[in-house]
């Protein structure tokens, strides 16, 4: 058959990178590193197209920088803690420690067979406890600096199950596995103190010049830094004060009410003995239900109900009654707000529901505001009116001057607020990495001793062993307390999964490590990674975390640097038929069907061609059919011209080569140029294969004749060119054709090629000038030049214009690539 042998071809050269290690790399300081790396996958059973994505176009840069010489590291592991191997636990009967071990298991074959080139003596997988225990350690030190600790929350709970859930597993208010109401509950989590770095990771962002600006975006609005007063209320005939945190002070005195979240403290005492009592209480009953059915980012219809009480606008001395309102969020700000609806909607929106008066203190130029007229707040720029000492004042100049106000007197003082809430990392679930604490009632919360880890998950090593949640296991949480040596209990909660992958890519550089977390020396040289590779989809938690874990693991000692990922590439998702490959939606390519059938390089060549990385890929069967055409014409091509690898390649000057082979030397040169162009730009892949394709194209259209003529070393040359160019997206089919080629080094370890910048210059000529039938001048222009502008050219040469004067030319005969004849 004409068609390549892809089945063996894949295999042999598998197999050898298997046998031969040329992934495997270590610390080299005489050597410049490279650090690349995709996402690391969950073990959910198979690969699947978007995968083939991911680690298609880590791989092209794995390899494309191996070729410029770099040190590569590039390694490959399993994010493998979670709830689906609980959910297949329940369905199938199996543990989950065996069905997440056997879909690791094959699911390294899957990628194996992709011919990816990864350093698989790196390979880690996060439910081993040789990874886990180093997590436990680091929690520890956390705990043991202050960023770890445990306080009393609400969480979404289900009776039924047993458990807490996450917020995306609450759908309208029932348990997204049983269908049971779901109740909020307070009980004790775990938490990282993750504000504490806030400033940091938000100043940091402005270093991420190598990521998407949107990536960058969504971390500064999630972090949500926000600047404004804190100022305090006096209550009524009381003692207490409630503290409301505002970034507009300059409308302090268009207070008309004060709105608290339902969750605040005070509430209790001041609704306590009022007529009020009951329906507040109702109010709040109703609302924190109301909110469990929520969808996450659903804004509910604003309600309120007044508590009877008053407080005190300390600006002013006014009296502003106090309501409880569902929108105001207790864990923002203070969990009080000034309400002034004359400048902020939604305390418009309430006053315009429950009657309350509005009172415009900043007035736009040009316009009058009147409360009773207003259909919207005004929440732009303007001058204060009625505002005392500060009317007249614009309202930038307003906020600070009224913050100073405040701190002067006492009652108020400058204050930063963050949308970022510190990491709950309890999780009440079995496949998690258990936290290394013990209760005991004597001492309190106690540590695990550093040499008493791994605190291991029970029964992984038992395929019948209980995968029940570590609360019912009491085998696992009966202990002896480590201070007191009496009776106490474990910690059953296990961590967050996001725990794990918030130092995975840190670990790669030391997997085997039985001393420590990390190895200094060994992070230090292959951090920070240069290059890493995901979907959108984690532009938020993720990364960020991620973020928080560097600057923590640099101040607990074992980092040197201060951002794990200096570029970031977030590529499209893989779509079929208009939407998003998954399983719901039916229309799942399995990439293993692929590999069957047209082999490992076409599914990469189809996957890196169909589309730039960071747009969405649209599947299309032609595509792949076309992808492998191009490979079959290549392996034609270069099978019929394997003569000219067998003579000494010969010195070439470009001014030596006749037509043919000069104009075959220059696309071969320019290929380069786009190709190596092509992947520094935003790792075009797509347009550098184009680019290939394009050479190949002129190699294909020489006639026999000419093709029998060509200079062997010219040729050769393009050949060896594709060969190289094409390594890093199709490495078995390359490596099968430069050994057929004679070649016996690996291409990995081939340099990159360059390009001959004599070949890159543009063609010139000399064109004869002549006016009137006498030869004037000589130009030298580029071979492709327009006709007018050649005119232009020949009419504006001096020792022309010596001889055309003013006159107007009366024609200009042009003979393509040699003659202007201008006649007067
Ligand atoms: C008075 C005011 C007047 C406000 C005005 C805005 C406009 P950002 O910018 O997002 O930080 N706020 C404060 N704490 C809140 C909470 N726990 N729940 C809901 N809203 C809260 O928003 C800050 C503003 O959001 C604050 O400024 C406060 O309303 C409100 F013309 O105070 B403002
Ligand atoms: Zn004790």
């Amino acid at each position: 058959s004409d068609r390549y042998d892809f089945k063996t071809i894949e295999a042999k050269w598998q197999q050898r990178w298997a046998e031969e290690k040329p992934y495997k790399v270590s610390e080299d300081p005489s050597r410049k590193k490279y650090y690349v790396l995709e996402m690391f996958p969950y073990p959910s059973g198979r690969i699947h197209m978007g995968h083939v994505r991911n680690y298609s176009i880590g791989d092209v840069i794995a390899r494309y920088k191996r070729m410029q010489g770099f040190n590569v590291i590039h390694p490959m592991g399993w994010d493998a803690f979670g709830l689906p191997a609980e959910n297949a636990a329940l369905k199938r009967g199996i543990h989950p420690a065996t069905w997440t071990y056997d879909n690791i298991a094959y699911m390294r074959d899957q990628l194996k067979a992709m011919g990816l080139s990864y350093d698989w003596d790196r390979e880690l997988a996060t439910c081993d406890p040789s990874y886990y225990r180093w997590e436990q350690l680091i929690f520890l030190q956390m705990l043991e600096k202050g960023l770890v600790y445990r306080k009393e929350t609400t969480v979404n709970w289900c009776k039924s199950c047993q458990t807490v859930l996450a917020r995306e597993q609450v759908i309208d208010g029932c348990c997204w596995r049983c269908d049971e109401h779901v109740l909020p509950k307070t009980m004790y989590g775990w938490f990282f103190k993750i504000t504490d770095y806030a400033d940091e990771l938000l100043e940091d962002l402005d270093q991420l010049t190598g990521w998407p600006e949107k990536v960058v975006t969504m971390q500064r609005n999630w972090i949500g830094r926000s600047e404004g007063l804190a100022c305090d209320f006096p209550v009524e005939d009381s003692q207490e004060k409630i503290t409301i945190f505002t970034t507009r002070p300059d409308t302090i005195f268009g207070v008309t009410f004060m709105s608290l979240a339902v969750e605040h403290p005070l509430i209790d005492k001041l609704i306590q003995g009022r007529e009020e009592e009951t329906r507040v209480r109702e109010f709040i009953e109703k609302t924190l239900i109301e909110k469990q059915r929520l969808a996450v980012d659903e804004e509910p219809e604003k309600h309120g109900v007044f508590t009877g009480a008053y407080c005190i606008n300390p600006f002013n001395g006014e009296r502003v009654p106090i309501y409880v309102a569902n929108f105001v969020l207790m864990e923002y700000g203070t969990g009080a707000v000034m309400a002034v609806p004359a400048h902020d909607q939604r305390d418009f929106e309430f006053a315009r529901k429950y009657g309350l008066p509005i009172r415009p203190v900043i007035q736009p130029e040009g316009n009058h505001l009147a409360g009773e007229t207003m259909e919207e707040a005004w929440t732009g720029p303007g001058k204060l009116v009625d505002s005392a000492e500060f009317t007249g004042m614009d309202w930038q100049e307003a906020k600070k001057a009224i913050i100073d106000y405040a701190a002067d007197k006492g009652f108020g003082r400058p204050h930063i607020t963050y949308r970022l809430r510190d990491w709950g990392i309890s999780r009440q679930r079995y496949w998690g990495a258990p936290i290394p604490i013990i209760h005991c009632p004597e001492c309190g919360v106690v540590p695990v001793p550093a040499d008493e880890l791994p605190v291991t998950l029970p029964g992984t090593n038992d395929p019948n062993g209980s995968h029940a949640p570590l609360h019912q296991q009491e085998e696992f949480y009966s202990t002896s307390c480590p201070g007191c040596g009496g009776p106490a209990r474990r910690e059953t909660d296990t961590m967050d999964t996001f725990v794990e992958s918030s130092w995975y890519f840190a670990r790669y550089t030391c997997p085997d490590n039985d001393q420590a977390p990390l190895d200094p020396a060994k992070a230090g040289y292959w951090l920070p990674v240069d290059q890493y590779i995901g979907g959108v989809e984690h532009a938020i938690l993720h990364l960020l975390y991620s973020r928080f874990f560097t600057k923590v693991l640099r101040d607990l000692g074992y980092l040197n640097i201060d951002e794990p990922f200096t570029n970031l590439l977030t590529q499209g998702m893989v779509i079929k038929d208009g939407a998003k490959m998954s399983k719901s939606k039916g229309n799942v390519v399995d990439p293993s069907d692929l590999i069957d059938q047209y082999g490992a390089d076409t599914t990469r060549l189809f996957s890196l061609f169909a589309a730039p990385p960071e747009k969405d890929l649209e599947w299309n069967a032609q595509g792949v059919d076309g992808a492998s055409r191009f490979l079959n014409r290549v392996y034609r091509l270069v099978n019929s011209s394997l003569d000219c690898f067998q003579e000494e390649p010969q010195d070439i000057r470009i001014s030596d080569l006749n037509e043919t082979d000069r104009a075959l030397y220059r696309k071969t040169h320019q290929t380069i140029q786009r190709v190596t162009d092509s992947i520094e730009t935003n790792f075009h892949f797509n347009t550098a294969i184009s680019a290939v394709m394009e050479l190949t194209n002129q190699i294909s259209r020489l006639t026999a004749e000419q093709a029998a003529r060509i200079h062997r070393t010219v040729l050769r040359q393009a050949l060896e060119a594709i060969l190289r160019l094409l390594f890093p997206m199709v490495p078995h089919f390359c490596a099968e054709l430069w050994e057929q080629t004679g070649h016996t080094t690996l291409l990995d370890q081939e340099p990159w090629p360059t390009c001959d910048p004599e070949a890159l210059k543009e063609e010139e000529i000399t064109i004869v000038v002549q006016v009137n039938g006498k030869v004037r001048a000589r130009l030298q222009v580029p071979a492709a030049i327009q006709e007018e502008d050649l005119k232009k050219q020949a009419l504006a040469d001096e020792r022309v214009q010596k001889f055309t004067g003013d006159k107007k030319p009366r024609k200009i005969i042009v003979v393509q690539g040699k003659l202007v004849n201008i006649v007067v």
